[in-house]
């Protein structure tokens, strides 16, 4: 199950994750949080879905098509936080939050109060929290820029109550180091960098390729290992579409 904003051009968002989960032999669902207007080259519009429709969504499916794993994707405010991160409590099945705050346009997909919510609210209920460097920054208050800082930063969010942080590094130097912290060890997962503009829904891809993954019952280490091979070769061939920040390749081996 996917807990997401809808991105019509079918590069991130939902779209992304139910497209990852069926590439992976898993059936998806999905609760969509937010719409976007958006192409290849602009988000140009943020709507959110009021919250009670987003917990009733939740609840059909929780209730009929119990998942495996789950995910969060855009959530938009702190209130729709609040409630997904009310319902999570009661969630016998992993999440996988990817705290998504703006797009690669830089659109915002988050208020300025959600940002406590994922703190306080869900990060707490999360069994791994995906954040890249800028999302780690902005929930630690830190500057993360080296593995050292990736390394802090991680250890901060596990202090927060996420059972496993996987802090991203794309788009550093040659190499895209992500740093898994698991409360105990430190363990660095390594990637050639891939020289390409064509990277819109990168971050939803990886981690709902990580949540089909864990609901095929890969462990985590494993689950992560198949995720970074399946983006790294879905960003190497592109999806060709579009014309501004194109999306990857959905049709990649796993
Ligand atoms: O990739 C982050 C993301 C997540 N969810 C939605 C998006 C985007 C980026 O554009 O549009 C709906």
């Amino acid at each position: 199950m996917t807990i997401a904003g809808s991105d019509p051009s079918g590069g991130a968002g939902l779209q992304a994750d139910l497209k990852t989960f069926h590439q992976h032999g898993v059936y998806g669902t999905s609760i969509v949080t937010l719409l976007t207007v958006q192409n290849t080259h602009a988000v140009s519009a943020v709507q959110t879905i009021d919250i009670d429709f987003v917990t009733a969504q939740l609840d059909a499916v929780v209730s009929d098509l119990p998942p495996t794993a789950a995910k969060t994707g855009a959530l938009g405010s702190a209130a729709i936080i609040d409630a997904v991160a009310a319902r999570a409590a009661d969630f016998v099945f992993p999440l996988v939050v990817d705290p998504v705050m703006i797009s690669k346009h830089g659109a915002s997909l988050i208020d300025k109060k959600a940002i406590s919510s994922l703190r306080d609210q869900l990060i707490p209920k999360a069994f791994l929290l995906t954040p890249n460097r800028l999302e780690a920054a902005r929930l630690t208050d830190q500057n993360v820029v080296t593995i050292d800082q990736m390394m802090q930063a991680a250890s901060t969010i596990f202090a927060m109550g996420a059972r496993n942080v996987l802090v991203k590094g794309g788009g550093m130097n040659d190499q895209a180091v992500d740093v898994l912290y698991d409360g105990k060890r430190f363990s660095l997962f390594e990637a050639e960098r891939i020289d390409t503009v064509h990277t819109h829904g990168t971050g939803c891809v990886l981690s709902a390729a990580i949540t089909a993954n864990l609901a095929n019952g890969l462990t985590l280490t494993k689950a992560i290992e198949s995720a970074k091979r399946f983006i790294s070769t879905a960003i190497q061939s592109g999806s060709g579409v579009g014309n501004g920040i194109r999306p990857v390749d959905f049709h990649s081996p796993i």
